[in-house]
């Protein structure tokens, strides 16, 4: 009877270690599923809005500035002339500018080397552009695209002290 006890008990310890072991697994494949179904969904965009938001916090002495503008390609007697519509932005030293590019027409991107932005502007899409200018000066801005920037498509960022 007392061999019988304890091969029942270690039977009840053998499927007491299974069924926790099989929680346990159970919920360590939920766990991975979560994350294979959100390689680049909305849990990640989640954590930078999070993360931009807590940057906006932490520059709460210097402003966002932003600005609005369009990206298209206007024919003039069979001539393409890429350009945006705003061609000069000001702002002080220390702010983030904030560009809100609505590409209408063309393919077109936008740069400036002097901050190290380069971004592509799909078409049909707002394309948003962060930067901090933490350097006085004049920059330009100017669409990368073959010709663009000769063509006009370019305009004066001054950033002042
Ligand atoms: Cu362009």
């Amino acid at each position: 009877m007392q061999k019988f006890k304890i091969v029942m008990s270690f039977f009840a310890v053998v499927v007491l270690a299974g069924v926790l072991s099989g929680c346990i697994l159970t919920q360590t494949k939920d766990q991975a599923i979560v994350v294979e179904e959100n390689p680049q969904g909305t849990e990640e965009q989640v954590t930078e809005e999070v993360a931009k938001e807590n940057n906006e916090v932490d520059e709460s002495n210097s402003a966002v500035q932003e600005f609005e503008m369009e990206s298209f390609t206007e024919i003039i007697d069979g001539q393409y002339f890429p350009q945006f519509s705003k061609k000069e932005i000001t702002v002080n030293k220390g702010d983030k500018v904030r560009l809100k590019i609505n590409a209408t027409s063309g393919m077109h991107n936008i740069k400036i080397d002097e901050f190290n932005v380069l971004a592509e502007t799909p078409i049909g899409e707002v394309t948003v552009v962060e930067f901090v200018a933490n350097q006085a000066g004049e920059f330009v801005y100017y669409c990368a695209k073959p010709g663009h920037r000769a063509l006009g498509q370019w305009g004066t960022l001054k950033v002042i002290e």
